[in-house]
């Protein structure tokens, strides 16, 4: 097979000759051609069956322990201006990155299979999806691409009849991590990742394409790329309302995205809908509102941490066709993780017999991949070529102490503020130490293709397209008393939080106005059949002397990004402090 696009044939032919590789296969993305390359990586090894009985379909990869997580300060954004990838982004040259990529990959496909892997994020039939094709000689990519995007021959002949798609290049090359890359080149809509097999370094729809690459193209095309969850919330009266939410990775935009209402709740017909986890873009409408799709199709989940109270969605899903990669297995071959049940399991996810001394037995970035068709709260509205009206958009960190538990900007100017002065505790899912808190824009650090003062301005932007934008909000579930014990229960409590967050969009729902933003008032968050009633004084309590520290920080933090910040952040930043003193 070729393609009847000059242009992508002559690459895949230009990067087929120069990697030397030894076959050349063009993806159709069929369950045949997914059986065969699962029965090529169950012979290889680099795929184990896991229990046919209990997990149909299941595979569980076990990577290199050196190749775990994204790995930020390996991650490129190569602009011909040092200035358009901003102090946000590691800056090459483009012609030494050029350089540098080619070298890499040089050779390094030899014996191995080229796959040629076309993609479409988003619904195929949707003007706000974008089409990719991945060039990479890991068969784990592919499989792992087919449950993520829309892969195959549709995408082919989207991408034949529009002649434009962005090129990504990958290979697992040595797995060696001091020739590991993962750069990007905006202006040619073009990825080259070399060295890791990892999912957001590897699978180059996602991180790369759908954040870094798309924010870029969304500049100029006038929206939004961003790293949030859509979900879509059925209050009992049958009206759905869609809310996008941005947080950190590893700090449960899964467990929002498929919560499960308190009993109460359900019985009195509250639902939720999941329309994505991780990805969203969103793009003004004629209407005034702002429309979002998950350019998505499938899940690449943190494992620990999931189980029947904190997302029995999640589990329901997990038992058939399903990958998974660095967890740990019980004695009968079953997928285990930490938070899933009380069972010892018998194998790390390195493979060794299960002891205690060595550390988790899951690795705390271990991934499921599943389709998102597997979800039982899947929301058909995820096909939508339109995409969802947005009415509510959140922005959520994770830190223990200052940020009450949500927060309602006053206006959306205010609101860009709140979001680009986020800050979170690391996490797991990047190389680097965990728990320290940074500044992290609207979830976006790792994942802004160009700088961040382009991207406030850009915000802004969009905001005044809008007649009836979003209203924002900023949440933080992970507030702890002075024992370190969290003060929110959190999941599917958390639709407590998001029902007020709606009630305020409707223009009802009783707030109180702070210097920071406006609160719930006392009696304003429905707390009925909680367990144990949470300290909402403390946990919507707002440090005075605190929020002053925390302005002079995003003050030091947007210094750096100098006349590239507009002037209305830094005017709502002067409002909050005036208010504070
Ligand atoms: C992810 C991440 O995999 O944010 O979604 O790291
Ligand atoms: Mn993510």
């Amino acid at each position: 097979m070729t393609s009847q696009l000059a242009a992508l044939n002559e690459w895949v032919d230009q990067v087929a000759a120069h990697t030397r590789a030894a076959r050349v296969h063009w993806c159709d993305g069929s369950d045949a051609e997914n059986r065969r390359l699962i029965e090529q990586m169950l012979d290889s090894g680099d795929l184990l069956q896991l229990n046919p009985k209990t997990h149909p379909e299941c595979y569980l990869h076990r990577s290199d322990p050196n190749d775990v997580a994204r790995v930020e300060h390996l991650t490129y954004v190569c602009t011909r201006e040092k200035q358009d990838a901003g102090p946000n982004n590691n800056w090459m040259a483009r012609d030494e990155a050029h350089a540098l990529m080619s070298g890499l990959f040089a050779g390094c496909m030899e014996g191995r299979t080229l796959y040629v892997v076309p993609y479409c994020m988003g619904p195929i039939d949707s003007p706000l999806a974008r089409c990719g094709v991945e060039i990479t000689d890991s068969p784990y990519v592919v499989v792992n691409m087919r449950l993520m995007t829309r892969m195959g021959i549709e995408a082919l002949a989207r991408i034949e009849r529009e002649g434009q798609f962005v090129k990504g290049l990958h290979s697992t090359g040595e797995l060696d991590p001091d020739q590991r890359y993962i750069v990007h080149f905006p202006e040619e809509l073009m990825i080259q990742s070399y060295g890791s097999g990892y999912g957001g370094n590897a699978l180059l729809g996602k991180k790369c394409h759908a954040l870094r690459i798309a924010s870029y193209q969304a500049r100029d095309e006038g929206w939004l790329a961003e790293h949030m969850l859509i979900v879509g919330i059925e209050n009992p009266k049958g009206e759905i309302r869609y809310v996008a939410a941005a947080f950190p990775s590893a700090c449960g935009k899964t467990n929002l995205a498929m919560l499960i209402p308190p009993r109460a709740w359900q019985e009195a017909g509250w639902k939720v809908w999941t329309v994505g986890d991780d990805i969203c873009w969103l793009q003004p409408g004629e209407d005034g509102r702002l429309y979002a799709i998950n350019p998505e199709a499938g899940f690449f989940g943190v494992a620990p941490g999931t189980g029947a109270s904190t997302n029995p969605n999640a589990l329901a899903m997990l038992d058939r066709e399903a990958i998974f990669t660095n967890v740990a297995v019980t004695d009968d071959n079953q997928p285990w993780w930490e938070g899933l049940d009380d069972r010892r399991p018998a194998r790390d996810w390195r493979g060794r017999d299960y002891d205690p001394k060595n550390g988790p037995a899951a690795h705390p970035n271990s991934r499921f991949t599943v389709s998102i068709k597997r979800c039982p709260s899947y929301s058909q509205e995820a096909e939508n070529p339109r995409g969802v009206p947005i009415d509510a958009i959140v922005f959520g960190g994770r830190r223990a102490s200052l940020v009450p538990l949500v927060l309602e900007a006053r206006d959306w100017q205010h609101g860009v503020m709140m979001g680009g002065a986020m800050a979170s505790e690391t996490t797991a899912a990047a190389t680097g130490k965990v728990g320290v808190v940074r500044r992290d824009p609207m979830a976006m650090k790792p994942f802004c293709g160009y700088n961040f003062g382009d991207y406030f301005a850009h915000w802004l932007a969009v905001g005044e397209k809008l007649s009836r934008p979003p209203r924002i909000f900023q949440v933080n579930w992970f507030r702890r008393d002075q024992d370190g014990r969290f003060l929110w229960p959190g999941f599917g409590d958390n639709l407590r939080v998001l029902a007020w967050i709606l009630e305020r969009c409707e223009g009802n729902g009783k707030a109180l106005e702070t210097p920071v933003g406006c609160v719930p008032a006392a009696d304003a968050l429905d707390l009925e059949g909680l367990q144990e009633s949470p300290d909402m004084e403390n946990l919507l309590a707002i440090d005075e002397a605190g929020w002053r520290e925390e302005l002079a920080g995003i003050e030091a933090f947007l210094a750096d990004y100098g006349d590239r910040v507009p002037a209305a952040m830094k005017t709502e930043l002067e409002r909050v402090r005036r208010a504070l003193s």
